[in-house]
């Protein structure tokens, strides 16, 4: 109307029209935005909370998730490298999912300075501004015996889960690595019933992470007589210069008795932290853990002058990190945290250019079908790769069950969630469970799998849908 009143005057109406413009631009700008900010929905925004099927971290979905990232050095000495802006460079820049912090408890750590548990809190809440998980470490060292603080590990996890408990970015790690005259048996499972009772009283469900005698290798041991809790997970900690195939097998020989491992610190270097830094092993090592779909912590981030540490001497506190800052140790593992998860930076930019076709995607719609399969090569290793496979319903009736027809001769599956498989013929069938058969109008269901050797490029598939 208006335009109407401002009729010859042509000012006001140019005036009003690029009023009118910016608005449109407004809207339009945000439209695009808000696509924008669910595909880039952060690591626990899209996963949720964690739990444990099985040997296998899961998400809220109950599909295996694999968290690597890298571990703090002593709070006590290197903590200025946990801050929200390195926190946040290792979420977008290093693609970490998740971050350790090692609260020592002895050498000038919680006991004698309980003024370090504030570094902490800083640090899980930049993990939770980060959208990543994060790991509250009880990091006993050169006391070998959990109990000989035990009560002042209740007292920190009391407070510690009061806090942040209702946040699903936190897993509680209760000791480090047990070692000297210490049995699983004898100290350190009595320890662990009592803090996971303690924490569970107040968090009744975030991960809890148990350690193992001989500094969190002795996990035979565990092996052998488990607690009886959920969402209860064992670390395994390797240095690739000390430990190398018989630890392998020791990991294989509990995850074949049901035991949930995480590896919640590895070195490139030696047992002292020094050494090497031996590559070649590092990757053997993970490549097998990411073969396994193990989760896994670098120690450490801090720029002390030995092997292990990530970055070299001197290097910023705030995350901006220049190759040149980074030591031969931190270049080998940033790349392998990124090999594995999409940098988030990248995605952004990516998906601002308005397209969603992501390089990795074979999309196999079938033209004039409503229901479309969509395989995602979501991780690769020398040996494997991780597939993804979606099923999206764009037609306005929902389906009620679905299968999808695979050519046995094409993969090697060897683990597969949300769905069943059967052999029929040259074929594998894998059909819908109860909980996901119904794909709703617009809707989508996905399942996944762990296969061996090569992805191939263009799946052959047959979907029957109803
Ligand atoms: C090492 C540090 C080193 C420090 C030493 C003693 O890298 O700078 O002087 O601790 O505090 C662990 C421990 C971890 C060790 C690491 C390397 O969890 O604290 O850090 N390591 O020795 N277990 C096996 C190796």
């Amino acid at each position: 109307m208006d335009f109407v009143k401002f009729k010859g005057d042509k000012r006001v109406i140019y005036k009003r029209l690029s009023i009118l413009v910016i608005v449109c631009i407004f809207i339009l700008a945000t439209f695009k935005l808000i696509p924008n900010k669910v595909a880039n929905a952060s690591t626990v925004d899209q996963n949720g909370s964690l739990k444990v099927i099985g040997t296998e971290l899961c998400n809220s979905k109950g599909q295996p998730i694999q968290l690597k990232g890298m571990s703090s050095h002593g709070l006590q000495w290197y903590g200025n490298y946990i801050n929200k802006s390195s926190v946040k460079a290792l979420a977008d820049d290093w693609g970490c999912n998740v971050v350790r912090l090692a609260m020592y408890t002895a050498e000038g750590g919680y006991i004698t300075n309980p003024s370090v548990k504030a570094k902490v809190e800083e640090g899980i809440e930049a993990a939770i501004d980060a959208g990543i998980y994060v790991i509250v470490d009880w990091h006993i060292l050169s006391d070998g015996n959990p109990n000989t603080y035990k009560e002042q590990a209740k007292d920190f996890f009391k407070d510690i889960a009061s806090k942040y408990g209702k946040y699903p970015n936190v897993i509680y790690e209760i000791c480090n690595e047990p070692n000297g005259n210490v049995t699983w048996d004898r100290d350190i499972k009595p320890y662990a019933e009592e803090l996971v009772a303690t924490i569970r009283a107040i968090d009744s469900d975030n991960i809890i992470i148990v350690g193992s005698g001989t500094w969190s290798q002795d996990i035979h041991d565990v092996a052998a007589n488990p607690l009886k809790v959920s969402n209860v997970m064992y670390s395994l900690h390797f240095y690739a210069g000390t430990h190398t195939q018989w630890l392998r097998d020791r990991i294989d020989d509990a995850r074949s008795k049901n035991l949930p491992i995480f590896v919640t610190e590895w070195g490139t270097s030696d047992a002292s932290g020094n050494g090497g830094p031996y590559l070649e092993e590092s990757k053997v090592w993970l490549d097998y853990l990411d073969y396994k779909n193990i989760s896994w912590v670098n120690w450490s981030l801090c720029d002390k002058n030995e092997s292990s540490a990530a970055l070299n001497p001197g290097a910023s506190k705030d995350g901006k990190w220049s190759d040149s800052n980074l030591s031969p140790s931190g270049k080998f593992v940033k790349e392998r945290i990124k090999k594995g998860q999409p940098d988030r930076r990248q995605e952004d930019d990516k998906n601002s250019d308005h397209n969603n076709e992501d390089k990795n995607d074979q999309n196999n719609d079938i033209p004039g079908d409503d229901v479309t399969v969509t395989f995602d090569l979501a991780h690769e290793w020398n040996d494997g790769y991780k597939m993804e496979v979606v099923i999206s319903n764009k037609g306005k009736e929902p389906v009620t069950q679905w299968k999808v027809k695979l050519k046995k001769s094409q993969w090697d599956i060897s683990q597969l969630w949300n769905g069943t498989t059967r052999i029929e013929g040259d074929y594998i069938i894998v059909s819908s469970m109860d909980y996901n058969k119904n794909i709703a109008s617009n809707g989508t269901v996905s399942f996944g799998f762990i296969g061996k050797g090569k992805a191939v490029s263009e799946p052959y598939f047959e979907l029957v849908t109803n």
